[in-house]
């Protein structure tokens, strides 16, 4: 399967790169969310390619009706994380694949053409970066700790998620080496498997966010939670916190500072 669903990514990565630098046309599907044409387009053909050629699986998808869809063998499909990244031309923008058994994590592939990173990682094989391995920093220490966040579509329309943004950022940024919000989620988690950041949480994501990256970072040797410490719950859990697993105990002790 690994073969031909790489294969089917970068295709699908050209089109991302096309687009990239064309003129796009944009829609809204709440106040803050973008869709393009190309996020459309590059969905439609990877679930018709992944449909033909990997018939045990369903397909759940950013920009389709999922609702009568069960999540057991699937595949999730963002076309464009970093929507708004991809429409202004920020080069922080990929396609994510995450690919689930019976509910439980296969293979995640996390693919920006605009930088020519191709994450790939198979459950128990390891994780890579354009085939090099990956392994999360040994930092153990917050103040030393590079920590990246994400804001929420909601933060434009709930205030409740607006100040816990806030509340969080205040219990974060004093205590840790700065913060990023660079704005895809799966890339986010790529680089926490990288090593390039020990941390990094965010509220209100989707499945199709993240489905791909926790399977690289768990596989880069980091670690995936609620903000509770359980283990994260895709379709369930509103916040994800991940790291290299040896700060996870104070990054979310410092987020749930009152
Ligand atoms: C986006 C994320 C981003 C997050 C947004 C959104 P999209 O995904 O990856 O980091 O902050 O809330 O979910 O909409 O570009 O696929």
């Amino acid at each position: 399967m690994k073969d031909k669903l790489l294969q089917i990514i970068k295709e699908a990565g050209e089109m991302l790169k096309e687009g990239y630098f064309s003129q796009k046309e944009i829609t809204f599907k709440a106040k803050k969310d973008l869709v393009t044409t190309y996020d459309i387009a590059i969905e439609n053909f990877l679930k018709e390619t992944f449909a033909k050629e990997f018939t045990q699986f369903n397909i759940i998808a950013e920009e389709s009706d999922n609702h009568n869809i069960e999540f057991k063998d699937s595949i999730i499909i963002d076309p464009i994380d970093g929507t708004t990244n991809f429409v202004n031309q920020v080069p922080h923008t990929c396609i994510s694949v995450g690919v689930y058994k019976n509910k439980k994590p296969y293979m995640g592939v996390v693919y920006n053409p605009i930088l020519e990173e191709l994450y790939f990682a198979q459950v128990g094989c390891g994780a890579f970066l354009n085939d090099e391995p990956l392994h999360v920093s040994q930092d153990n220490d917050l103040m030393t700790s590079l920590i990246s966040t994400g804001f929420p579509y909601t933060s434009g329309t709930c205030e409740d998620d607006l100040n816990d943004v806030m509340v969080k950022m205040k219990n974060i940024l004093p205590n840790c080496q700065d913060i990023r919000r660079l704005g895809s989620a799966a890339l986010d988690l790529c680089y926490v498997a990288r090593g390039t950041y020990e941390g990094y949480y965010e509220m209100n994501l989707k499945a199709w966010d993240v489905s791909a990256g926790m399977i690289v970072l768990s596989e880069a040797g980091g670690k995936c939670t609620n903000i509770d410490g359980n283990d994260y719950t895709l379709f369930e859990d509103k916040y994800i916190v991940a790291t290299n697993g040896l700060m996870h105990d104070k990054l979310l002790e410092t987020l749930n500072l009152k």
